[in-house]
């Protein structure tokens, strides 16, 4: 739908201005390592020295490749964002620089078709020996959604023939040859559907399928591989099948395991394909991957993968709050997952889901100022430990400017420029508005313009323009129980189903009341605590505006008061913020512990209740005033 929605002003208009704006241009200047400061990246030059390697026949002087065996990805990654972000902007400089990456990766491209900078650089003779770790077909997959991208934001179908000709060498090399083997790292799966919906070729959605339909099937095949080879990228063990979801054919895995972006990008083809043939065992194993995640492997803030060794999935309601991995890219495999289940089957808690991930873990992923990542988002920041000490380290407890490892911040801000997908879809003549934006959707039926102050506001006005349209209108499910509409229709699983014509005006009333939340019990870490919701945002505490201190708390939770004189309540932050717009914050009645010796670590008395006000914000912007405390659970009294 990036074509037919116009964004105008509120939440989620300001992300995809910023994206446009600050985001897209800052990563530009990152992968061609133009900011100081900053982890190098060398992703543009990876490119540049593999095309001048393959025209001259000789590696430039320092062309080396640089950086992880998936540097390539940034690139498509950050194409793809930079082609939605033409819809939402037209800018013909940037499109003209895109064009010429384009030719800077064909001409990277072997001459069959192969095209991985790592393996044209560094190891051209151990292509497709180490699917395990070597990421060909991952990176593969994501310059085929970038490809897939371009052509539908702009009609450019330069990259579209690159990436065609690749996914030919691989259909040649995987099908007709037959040869055994399947990615250690989904993507490429997901990513052949699409070039499929973009080129019409079936043989894309054949191999997809095939190489959804072997994984696992030969569950010791990464194990033969690796007694093959004489190399490895960094010697994973080839016997943890779970970390690559090749423990058993897909159709019966039980739970989500392993390393959670693999997991979600798996499920995502997977749901994508069984929404296409409707097969029963695919979409069964579909629903109870996704029950898996959802019922009890999930943060309240839509992150997943709850532990830093291996990125991964651990066991059903193990869900720190401080050791949490819960990455950015995971959550964004979340939202493809569950957008593909809505394919599958239309349900709200797809949409639900969808929110969850979108406005607290994803959007928690960049800094107010665009110009900063969060990779692990953690629901708990300790200043000193979080960040700092082993079992800590990786949950930063602010944003850096790039990564070693930047998977996460080029892929956010693809999500971002895209949002227009998943707030709109249409099937079989009906409009499903999923998610809630203002701005104004042009079909050639239709015309509907939306107003809205969501999800910092509890009113969603459409009003039909000209056409006539059946309209689906999610509900969500934390306003299930009490909403309304303006006009006559049907409810079913999370939808408000009504037909409108030009002139009528459908107001919906969602109920946006600050909500405390308890987590199950077995959720031995939130035990006793409850964290705030208001509609799909999740709430904290940071100590900037708490005297510092937030770990002497509990909240009352019957006090919960929406404060919406904001963003000045926030403490005059912050950069780049002027055009945030309205923002609840939270206030909440609570109790303080006050100690009278303050450095007595255990004590039986001395001690006292005081009563105090708990200010929370959005989760997704805490981290933008310097190094404090956060906690989203909070005690209850
Ligand atoms: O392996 C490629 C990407 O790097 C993964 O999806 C992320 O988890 C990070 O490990
Ligand atoms: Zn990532």
């Amino acid at each position: 739908m990036i074509h037919h929605y116009k964004l105008s002003e509120g939440l989620i208009p300001r992300y995809a201005r910023l994206l446009c704006d600050t985001v897209i241009p800052f990563q530009e200047a990152v992968l061609n390592d133009r900011i100081e400061g900053v982890a190098p990246s060398h992703a543009v030059d990876n490119f540049r020295n593999a095309s001048i390697l393959l025209r001259t026949g000789k590696k430039p002087e320092n062309g080396d490749f640089y950086g992880m065996v998936f540097q390539d990805s940034d690139v498509a990654k950050w194409i793809e964002a930079a082609a939605y972000s033409l819809v939402i902007k037209p800018d013909a400089e940037l499109e003209a620089r895109i064009d010429e990456l384009c030719d800077l990766i064909a001409g990277a491209q072997e001459a069959d078709g192969y095209l991985n900078t790592h393996f044209t650089l560094n190891r051209p003779d151990k292509k497709f020996t180490n699917l395990l770790e070597g990421h060909e077909l991952y990176c593969a997959g994501h310059m085929m959604e970038a490809a897939a991208a371009l052509y539908e934001a702009t009609g450019n179908r330069k990259l579209l023939d690159v990436m065609q000709k690749n996914a030919d060498l691989l259909y040649r090399y995987f099908i007709t040859e037959g040869t055994e083997g399947y990615p250690g790292h989904p993507e490429v799966e997901l990513a052949l559907m699409r070039l499929w919906r973009a080129s019409g070729n079936e043989k894309y959605r054949e191999l997809a399928e095939h190489f959804v339909n072997v994984r696992g099937v030969d569950s010791d095949f990464y194990k033969k591989e690796a007694a093959k080879r004489d190399w490895k990228v960094w010697g994973n063990d080839a016997s943890n099948k779970e970390y690559q979801q090749s423990h058993l054919p897909v159709r019966e895995q039980p739970d989500a395991v392993g390393h959670s972006v693999r997991a979600v990008y798996l499920y995502t083809a997977m749901a994508d394909i069984a929404a296409v043939t409707r097969e029963p065992e695919l979409t069964e194993a579909c629903m109870r991957l996704f029950d898996s995640i959802t019922k009890r492997r999930m943060y309240i803030t839509g992150g997943i993968g709850s532990m830093v060794y291996g990125e991964a999935f651990t066991k059903d309601y193990d869900l720190p709050n401080d050791t949490v991995y819960a990455e950015t890219c995971a959550s964004i495999g979340l939202i493809f997952f569950a957008s593909k289940m809505l394919k599958l089957k239309r349900d709200g808690r797809f949409a639900d889901i969808i929110e969850r991930a979108f406005y607290n873990t994803v959007l928690a992923g960049i800094e107010l100022d665009g110009t900063k990542f969060f990779y692990v988002n953690p629901l708990e920041v300790i200043p000193g430990v979080s960040g700092v000490i082993p079992t800590h380290g990786h949950a930063l407890p602010k944003r850096p400017g790039w990564f070693g490892c930047a998977c996460c911040p080029p892929n956010a801000a693809r999500l971002l420029t895209s949002v227009s997908n998943y707030l709109w879809e249409q099937e079989d003549g009906i409009l499903y508005s999923n998610l809630f934006a203002a701005g104004r959707l042009t079909l050639p039926e239709t015309e509907i313009l939306v107003e809205t102050e969501y999800p910092f506001g509890d009113t969603v006005r459409y009003t039909v323009v000209s056409g006539e349209t059946k309209l689906a209108i999610h509900i969500p499910a934390f306003s299930e129980k009490k909403y309304s509409v303006s006009v006559p229709g049907e409810y079913r699983d999370g939808y408000y189903y009504l037909t409108a014509c030009a002139g009528d005006v459908i107001e919906v009333k969602l109920d946006m009341s600050p909500k405390l939340n308890r987590a199950n019990s077995r959720v031995a870490k939130d035990s006793g605590m409850g964290a705030v919701t208001v509609g799909p945002v999740v709430y904290c505490a940071e100590g900037a505006d708490n005297g510092g201190d937030i770990f002497s708390f509990s909240i009352d939770g019957c006090a919960l008061r929406l404060n919406r004189e904001t963003p000045a309540d926030l403490g005059g932050f912050a950069p780049a913020t002027d055009d945030l717009g309205k923002i609840y914050t939270v206030t909440a009645g609570g109790t303080r512990l006050v100690q009278d010796d303050p450095d007595a670590l255990y004590f039986t008395d001395g001690y006292r209740e005081e009563a105090a006000e708990v200010k929370l914000i959005p989760y997704f912007m805490w981290g933008n005033r310097g190094i404090n405390q956060m906690r989203v659970w909070i005690p209850v009294k």
